[in-house]
């Protein structure tokens, strides 16, 4: 996602998290403000470019080698690289995080890739191997040319809020929080089933997370096969279909990261 993707998601489990989960957050990344998780949430995207950090560039996906758009699956063993992927740096971060929580030291940057992962895990082309991710598919949103991956991360988000800041990712947050915790909201019955992972098993929790979100490669990012968008204006239909998946996803991924900060902080969601 791009930074109202990831900023949206940080607000969205900001307004869920617990009392002491925030207040950990604020000590560990020494900033009291409410907007202390949507301040760091695209960190890892600048840190991936600084001298020492390109280490960290194949933690933001995993390249799911599946056939879209007549199936898709993420298989850990075959997707996963010796590099690492967003499934392993998922893991590691929490181990590392786990580790500080029960030694009472400080520890900032993995709960910042935390942060990111558990957004980047939701955008369906980050669980996706065709095309680089999308980066290789040319297509156009409201007459201007995109990548299809950076169209997921960032044309449909701007074309759905009308905005580019912080400021934008706060007001979409507001509405995708009502929209999960309104009893008439339309997240209020499936958010409740949305996370069932356990810190004994980050592994499988995140392969759930992958697996489910590639599987919009197939029904929403490709449902035609690539040549059927190769080109093409997408603000008609296709646009009609992703609105609604990017924000489940946004609100799948701020209830998922609200959860697992929660388990790792106090133990319990
Ligand atoms: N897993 C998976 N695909 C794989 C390997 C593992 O989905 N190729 C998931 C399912 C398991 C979890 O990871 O619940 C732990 O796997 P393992 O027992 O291999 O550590
Ligand atoms: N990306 C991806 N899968 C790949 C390659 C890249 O999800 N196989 C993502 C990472 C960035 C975007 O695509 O969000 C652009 O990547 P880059 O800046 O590396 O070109
Ligand atoms: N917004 C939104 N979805 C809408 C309408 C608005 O997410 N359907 C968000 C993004 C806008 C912000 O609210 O930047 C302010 O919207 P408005 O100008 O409608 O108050
Ligand atoms: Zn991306
Ligand atoms: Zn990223």
């Amino acid at each position: 996602w791009g930074t109202v993707g990831h900023a949206t998601v940080a607000y969205i489990a900001t307004g869920l998290i617990k009392n002491e989960t925030a207040a950990y957050c604020k000590k560990v990344l020494g900033d009291q403000s409410a907007n202390v998780l949507a301040s760091i949430a695209s960190w890892a995207d600048s840190y991936r470019y600084e001298a020492g950090g390109g280490f960290s560039t194949p933690f933001h996906w995993i390249d799911a080698i599946d056939n879209p758009p007549y199936s898709c699956d993420v298989d850990y063993d075959r997707d996963c690289t010796d590099a690492g992927c967003i499934v392993s740096a998922i893991m590691n971060y929490t181990t590392i995080q786990r580790v500080n929580i029960a030694a009472g030291t400080i520890e900032p940057d993995s709960l910042k890739f935390l942060v990111h992962f558990l957004g980047d895990i939701h955008q369906p082309l980050h669980d996706e191997n065709y095309g680089a991710g999308g980066n290789n598919i040319t297509v156009y949103v409201d007459g201007s040319k995109w990548n299809l991956h950076a169209a997921w991360d960032t044309a449909f988000i701007t074309k759905i809020t009308g905005g580019t800041n912080i400021t934008t990712a706060k007001a979409f947050s507001t509405r995708l929080l009502a929209s999960i915790q309104s009893p008439t909201g339309v997240y209020a019955t499936a958010s409740k089933k949305w996370f069932r992972s356990s810190l004994k098993d980050p592994k499988a929790a995140a392969m759930k997370w992958a697996t489910e979100t590639n599987n919009y490669v197939c029904t929403a990012v490709l449902p035609q096969g690539p040549l059927a968008i190769e080109g093409k204006e997408l603000n008609g239909t296709y646009y009609q279909v992703a609105v609604p998946v990017v924000e489940e996803q946004m609100a799948k991924a701020g209830v998922r990261l609200a959860a697992w900060l929660d388990l790792l902080v106090t133990g319990s969601t």
